[in-house]
């Protein structure tokens, strides 16, 4: 389809009006100076970078790029105070005049395939939104395995030929999950143990460590930009906080990645591609094994 009219704005204009009814968001100083990114000489790309803060959200931080008639790309994500052991909000689109590719989940602090405790306090109550958009949205297929550990009962993984009716679809399925995490934020209590503090802080930085090292849109992003603004954008404003929330590094946490030489193996999966199907149920039980 042509894309001209096909633009992912009202997605990030619907999350900011709908944050700023239950909270006040300010600048995220740490990240201001990406606003006014661009891309490489001759390249028609343009970035749209924002990103703030609010008393329970460390970082809310969102990356749109509109290439002309050849694609556009959402990545828009929010991080909590480690106070709060809140999911993390995140919403990754890329669309080209043929395909679309979609993640549209509250990504568990936890893995919610081992802390039960976990699951049910954020994700039961949601599972009849999941079963919503399972239906209109089917199963992407196979996918890195490794990423499913940071993924939800309910996540949305799906392509689709691009389509004004399924950009339209995606937009309620954004606004519907978006609402459901508002209201956890609004809902979720400060937390004052410190170990639990620390424990939270210390999940949300090994997703970002993931995020950092593994994003399937690095490759485009250095396209567009170049390596070294492409990796700047990556550890300090996408994923900001990987190197300040932890001092683990990418091999602490994922150690099946070590070459022999002790750098990070390139590939995205050590595990390979799995899940053919969507591995939940209905109840957000795991079926994947
Ligand atoms: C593909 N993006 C994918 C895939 C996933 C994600 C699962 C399918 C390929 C795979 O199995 O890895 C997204 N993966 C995620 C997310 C998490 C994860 C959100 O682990 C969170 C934990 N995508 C972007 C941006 C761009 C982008 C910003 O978010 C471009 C600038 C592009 N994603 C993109 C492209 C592909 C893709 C081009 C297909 C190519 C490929 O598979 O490498």
């Amino acid at each position: 389809m042509d894309l001209s009219g096909l633009s992912f704005q009202k997605f990030v204009d619907f999350a900011l009006d709908h944050t700023r009814l239950r909270t006040t968001l300010t600048p995220h100083l740490p990240s201001q100076k990406f606003k006014s990114i661009k891309a490489k000489d001759g390249n028609k790309a343009v970035l749209t970078a924002l990103s703030f803060q609010s008393p329970k959200i460390r970082l809310l931080r969102s990356l749109a790029i509109a290439d002309d008639n050849a694609m556009r790309v959402l990545d828009f994500g929010v991080f909590p105070e480690p106070e709060y052991d809140l999911p993390i909000f995140c919403a990754n689109f890329f669309a080209t005049a043929s395909r679309s590719i979609v993640v549209l989940d509250l990504n568990p602090l936890y893995d919610v395939t081992v802390q039960r405790d976990y699951k049910e306090k954020y994700f039961k109550k949601l599972m009849p939104l999941g079963q919503k958009y399972a239906e209109l949205f089917p199963w992407g297929g196979k996918i890195t395995s490794e990423s499913m550990k940071f993924f939800s009962p309910i996540v949305i993984w799906t392509t689709f030929s691009t389509s004004r009716d399924k950009h339209d679809d995606l937009y309620s399925a954004f606004v519907d999950y978006y609402k459901a995490w508002l209201e956890l934020m609004d809902e979720a209590v400060e937390e004052k143990d410190v170990p639990q503090i620390l424990h939270n802080r210390e999940a949300q930085h090994k997703y970002l460590t993931w995020r950092a090292e593994k994003d399937p849109g690095y490759p485009l992003l250095k396209k567009l930009v170049g390596e070294s603004l492409a990796k700047d954008l990556v550890r300090n404003f996408l994923f900001e906080g990987v190197d300040t929330l932890g001092t683990n590094t990418f091999l602490d946490y994922f150690p099946e990645y070590r070459c022999e030489d002790g750098g990070v193996n390139q590939k995205r999966s050590m595990i390979g591609k799995s899940y053919e199907t969507r591995p939940w149920d209905a109840k957000g039980e795991f079926t994947g094994g």
